[in-house]
């Protein structure tokens, strides 16, 4: 059995958190992950408080157990939502995009747990000291918005960077990738492609089908024009995205060409406009399996790799 300081701070079966997939990650997903022992998260992307209340009323009606939400720091309505969690008192938050220390406190009086999503150590160190009580270190092998680091050389740093427990996000699609994460400092593991293929997920099937089909070098970053690197499927969609961005085309009209690319992929499977965000293990993945059957193959397998490790050592 493998179980780790995450598993008695949070009160789960395993360390794995399901990542907050924005237009993805819904009440429903997150339950499903929660029921099968991790962390299932609802993705608070651009949305209003209004709509997180109905996925969190969602969760609650098909889990007790307990689950999280994450929020995009980008997103205009942060500063409405922060409130919002803070009265509802959700057992978790996640950040992404952003630094989350000014809404720390009401998170942390409110009794929730914050774990940051970070792309270096001086972010893990910042949150750590704002009041984190864990950060998620995420490599740019991730799907979505990125960092420079990759999971390998982030994960081991942040480790020795702070005192609080590290979970590891970014290229981890099966128990290789976890007890690889291990073995760098983690005690935790966030995944977001894998969780695509959740009988669960109601992303469009269409999505899925992109993710069943995609190899090791089927995704495209763009966006570091505008400061804000995505890491993507290569489609119609985001290689005429990559063709402007190194044109002389503006700034705004730039950022104009993404503006509902991530929901029409997800919501209507918009082979043409979509953006369809994943990480570089999607060329891994060749099935579709229930939110327990992933978790529980993923640490059968860790365990197996974990116990049988020694055989290096003479
Ligand atoms: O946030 C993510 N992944 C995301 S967010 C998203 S929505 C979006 N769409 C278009 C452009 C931007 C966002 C889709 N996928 N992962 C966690 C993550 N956080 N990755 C990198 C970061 C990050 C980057 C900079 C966290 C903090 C940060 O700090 C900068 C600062 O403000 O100090």
């Amino acid at each position: 059995m493998i179980s780790t300081p995450i598993c008695d701070m949070l009160g789960i079966k395993y360390p794995i958190f399901q990542g907050g997939m924005a237009h993805i990650a819904d009440g429903k997903l997150a339950a499903a992950v929660s029921n099968a022992g991790g962390i299932g998260i609802i993705s608070a992307m651009n949305c209003d408080s209004k709509y997180l209340k109905e996925q969190i009323n969602i969760a609650k009606s098909l889990t007790d157990k307990p689950f999280g939400v994450n929020v995009m720091l980008m997103s205009p309505y942060t500063e409405e939502v922060a409130a919002f969690l803070a009265e509802e008192k959700v057992a978790v938050i996640t950040t992404g995009a952003g630094n989350p220390s000014r809404y720390m406190d009401i998170w942390n009086r409110a009794g929730i747990k914050v774990i940051p999503v970070v792309p270096s150590v001086a972010l893990a160190k910042l949150v750590e000291r704002a009041g984190a009580c864990a950060v998620i270190a995420e490599g740019g092998e991730s799907g979505g918005h990125v960092g420079d680091l990759t999971t390998m050389v982030l994960v081991p740093q942040v480790s020795d960077a702070v005192k609080i427990p590290v979970i590891a996000a970014g290229g981890i699609g099966d128990g290789r990738g976890v007890a690889a994460a291990f073995m760098l400092g983690a005690v935790g593991v966030q995944l977001g492609t894998k969780f695509l293929l959740a009988k669960e997920c109601s992303v469009h099937q269409n999505y899925k089908n992109k993710v069943l089909k995609a190899t090791d070098i089927s995704t495209i970053v763009t966006g570091k024009r505008l400061g804000h690197p995505v890491r993507s499927l290569r489609t119609p969609f985001s290689r005429e995205y990559s063709k402007f961005e190194y044109s002389n085309i503006s700034d705004e009209d730039l950022e104009k060409m993404a503006v509902g690319a991530l929901r029409l992929a997800a919501k209507e499977g918009d082979e043409k406009k979509g953006c369809f965000l994943a990480g570089q293990i999607a060329g891994m993945l060749n099935k579709e399996q229930t939110s327990k059957e992933i978790v529980e193959e993923i640490f059968e397998e860790a365990e197996t790799i974990l116990n049988g490790a020694k055989v290096w050592v003479k």
